[in-house]
């Protein structure tokens, strides 16, 4: 445990700060500047997370009506979608050969898609085809066998597309709505569904302004939700806490310098952040929560009569955790019983704690396990159903939990599916259905014919590079929807044809759309423009091809697919079929963006079928320290295992690379392990040495050691590039792969 810890990372003294100031000098008086800033302001939720920014108060405008709310990734996704189009010679001059040698920044850097193109199996280029054509082609291969079709998704298109996804494939009879939320945050829709009837956060962002403690549990907020940073900061300044979980130390959340506080960024060198920062194990969060449990029980800092009144099987909890020894708790998650004491007296004598958490939590194999335990520990404290208090799963891409409100997800709520069934005058088939990593196998198992793509990377996003890529490979037809070039479109080639079809970003939709932040707020979308223009640019929007691709499959049957053109029609449709989002039907006219329905819990009343939280035990997990025999070498050979975390670096966005180095760990590219220095020292590795990384699934080779703050007997590369090296451990409950915790090998 480290208290109001004065670190110096690699020569980085806190997060945000002056790296981040040039940036934004560089980008915003480039010769892109204008358009750059014209794209700021324009009334559109912000591209990159889902914390929410923009709208229609302005680009900088938080949901509060905050103003200076723009952070650094914002800029970094807009001007990647201002870039050049594609020259209209490219695909002939360059074969699919040398695409493939491109790296994650390359492709990105490749400038936009502007015209449909199509690789054919055998052939040696892409080459442009006619919208006529990919409509005739997208149609015929999504009439196969419903069972035989499937999609996949990433939250970055707006709420309209993702509703017309999920239509067009259901009215089809497919249930194979894959989503990048597979991989992402299942584990907390799956896990808060059962404990309190709602897989979202219940705290708004008004809410998390009354909170005096929060416990950020496996976030890197300062690079992946920079403005919730300044939600911390004031929190701190008005005499809160918060206390980190995270097996790494990363600068921004000891201190950070946000430009929302340019005094103190610049006289202070930035503002504290955590007031305890704990280093567990990896994938041992469970342990330290029953931990923090049992210590509550101890130090009598329990609500009993919250508990009794407004939950579940909470004696079955305090069992458990009373039963459960210190040494066992403490072995599992390498933090000591005082330091655990300390930590649940913080949060049992703070008036409303906020438990807030992202990847380091879900990415696991018993991901649904750990939102569990931190639910519990928010109910036994009495932190669940009030105003600065309760559970808070930060969100990914900013739309992507928009995609799971608007039915896009094998696990359809019950009352979505009857609303759909009138809609659609039929029953719906919503057994089965594909998940990401179930969608990987079926396909790999040559069960899947056609997969329709609407954005993102399912090749690099999905552990083992070498089974996705075979297994994309035996998938007749691929459709790719993309703004942007990605690795996906070079390596995930189908086994006969492969098409990638260009869209406009969000702030150029020719139509008004909407988006759902990750605390539940819906934001409307103003039509936009696009630098891309006839003749080098033929796009189309997101809803324009999926309706017209729609109408090609059902006809007019069920609804009136061309109808659907009209975006208004659309939001009439969801605000009927979709729970809490009536107010969406208006919003043309009232333009109103609003917080949806029944999400936000300000009273412990919540919407299970007894109106209380349902509480579950959650057993420690078993976690094993990996030995030489599991990689296959021998006794003697030279080397250490390591228990790595994957993750992003402060210049990407997931699969994509803006920038190659990451300044706050001191990473100079993306080649890189970052270790403990002692575990460097037992196996005899130099810092700046060059090592083998061997997992279950592959190797890389000639990869920079680089020590840093992080927990002994624990490792971090970036993804996708680590992709390579593991198979997929997932947790069976949400399908969402053991990312954070990859043993490998070092040497
Ligand atoms: N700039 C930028 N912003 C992004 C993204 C991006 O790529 N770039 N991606 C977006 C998306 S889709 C997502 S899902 C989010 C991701 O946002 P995060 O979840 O913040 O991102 P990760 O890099 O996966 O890092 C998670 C953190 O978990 C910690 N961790 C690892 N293992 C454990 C563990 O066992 N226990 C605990 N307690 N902590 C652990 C890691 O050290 C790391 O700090 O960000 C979104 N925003
Ligand atoms: N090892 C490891 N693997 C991981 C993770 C990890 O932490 N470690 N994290 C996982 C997580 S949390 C996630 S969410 C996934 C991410 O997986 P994905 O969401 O599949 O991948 P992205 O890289 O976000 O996809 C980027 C592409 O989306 C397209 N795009 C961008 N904007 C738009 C748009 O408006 N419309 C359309 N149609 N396309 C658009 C562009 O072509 C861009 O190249 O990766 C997962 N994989
Ligand atoms: S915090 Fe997220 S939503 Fe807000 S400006 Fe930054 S990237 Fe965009
Ligand atoms: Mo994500």
């Amino acid at each position: 445990m480290i208290n109001k810890p004065e670190i110096e990372q690699n020569g980085q003294s806190s997060g945000g700060g002056i790296p981040l100031l040039q940036y934004w000098a560089e980008k915003t008086l480039s010769p892109q500047g204008l358009q750059l800033w014209q794209t700021l302001n324009h009334k559109s939720a912000c591209l990159a997370c889902a914390w929410g920014t923009g709208g229609q108060k302005g680009g900088f405008v938080n949901e509060n009506g905050e103003s200076l709310q723009r952070c650094m990734k914002s800029v970094e996704a807009i001007s990647a979608e201002l870039l050049p189009p594609i020259s209209r010679d490219f695909f002939q001059a360059y074969c699919i050969e040398q695409l493939q040698q491109l790296s994650s920044q390359e492709c990105d850097r490749l400038g936009r898609w502007s015209y449909p193109v199509i690789y054919r199996a055998g052939s040696a280029h892409y080459e442009r085809i006619s919208w006529e054509e990919v409509y005739e082609i997208a149609a015929h291969a999504l009439r196969k066998n419903p069972e035989r079709v499937a999609s996949y998704s990433s939250g970055r298109s707006s709420n309209e597309a993702a509703y017309l996804l999920q239509l067009m494939m259901r009215a089809k009879g497919s249930n194979n709505l894959a989503d990048c939320s597979d991989l992402c945050h299942a584990a907390s829709t799956v896990g808060l569904k059962q404990v309190f009837g709602s897989g979202t956060s219940m705290v708004s962002l008004e809410s998390l302004q009354h909170s005096d403690c929060v416990v950020l549990i496996g976030s890197n907020a300062p690079a992946n939700h920079p403005r919730l940073m300044n939600e911390l900061i004031k929190l701190r300044e008005r005499g809160g806490k918060v206390i980190i979980i995270n097996p790494q130390i990363e600068i921004g959340l000891v201190k950070f310098a946000s430009p929302a506080f340019p005094i103190k960024s610049l006289l202070r060198g930035g503002s504290d952040i955590s007031t305890l920062y704990l280093q567990p194990i990896p994938g041992s969060d469970v342990a330290l929560f029953v931990g923090l449990q049992k210590s509550l029980i101890e130090q009598n800092l329990i609500k009993t009569e919250y508990l009794s009144a407004q939950t579940e099987n909470w004696q079955a909890i305090l069992n458990y955790a009373q039963a459960m020894d210190w040494e066992t708790i403490s072995n599992t998650c390498g933090i000591s019983q005082e330091e655990i004491e300390a930590t649940a007296y913080l949060i049992g004598t703070s008036e409303r704690v906020v438990f807030a958490w992202a990847m380091g939590v879900t990415q696991q194999t018993n991901g649904v396990d750990n939102v569990c335990s931190i639910a519990n520990t928010a109910l036994i404290t009495g932190n669940g159903g009030k105003l600065g208090a309760g559970t808070m799963p930060i969100r990914g891409h900013s739309n992507v939990q928009g995609f799971g409100s608007m039915g896009v997800t094998v696990r359809l709520r019950k009352e979505i599916q009857a609303a759909l069934e009138e809609l659609l005058g039929k029953p719906l088939n919503v057994s089965g259905g594909y998940d990401t990593r179930a969608l990987i196998t079926a396909a790999d198992e040559g069960k899947v014919d056609t997969l329709f793509c609407l954005g993102g990377n399912i090749y690099a996003a999905n552990p083992d590079l070498t089974q996705a890529k075979r297994a994309l490979g035996k998938i007749e037809t691929i459709c790719y929807v993309a703004t942007k070039p990605n690795l996906g479109h070079f390596h995930g080639l189908g086994q006969k044809n492969t098409l990638v079809l260009p869209v406009f970003a969000r702030f150029e939709n020719p139509h008004r759309t909407t988006t759902e932040s990750g605390n539940n707020f819906v934001r409307l979308n103003d039509v936009g423009k696009s630098h891309l223009q006839a003749p080098d640019a033929d796009l189309v929007s997101e809803v324009e091809l999926l309706t017209e691709i729609a109408y090609r499959i059902h006809g007019d049957e069920p609804v009136n697919w061309r109808k659907l053109q009209d975006t208004q029609y659309i939001r009439q449709l969801i605000g009927k079929t979709i729970p809490g989002y009536e107010k969406i039907a208006e919003i043309d006219t009232t333009k109103q963006e609003f917080i949806i329905g029944d999400r936000i819990f300000t009273e412990p009343k919540f919407p299970t079928p007894t109106g209380k939280a349902q509480m579950f035990v959650t057993p420690l997990p078993q976690l094993k320290t990996p030995t030489k025999a599991d990689f296959g070498v021998g006794e003697d050979a030279p080397g250490i295992s390591l228990i790595l975390g994957t993750g992003r670096s402060y210049g990407q966005h997931n699969t994509v690379v803006y920038r190659p180095e990451d300044k706050y760990r001191g990473m100079p590219h993306r080649h890189c392990l970052l270790m403990n220095q002692i575990d460097g020292k037992k196996a005899g590795l130099a810092e700046h040495q060059r090592v083998t990384v061997k997992g279950d699934a592959g190797q890389l080779e000639n990869i920079e050691v680089i020590f840093g703050s992080i927990r002994e007997g624990v490792g971090f590369m970036f993804y996708p590039e680590a992709n390579i090296l593991f198979k997929a451990k997932i947790d069976p409950r949400c399908g969402t792969p053991a990312y954070k915790r990859v043993p490998v090998w070092v040497y």
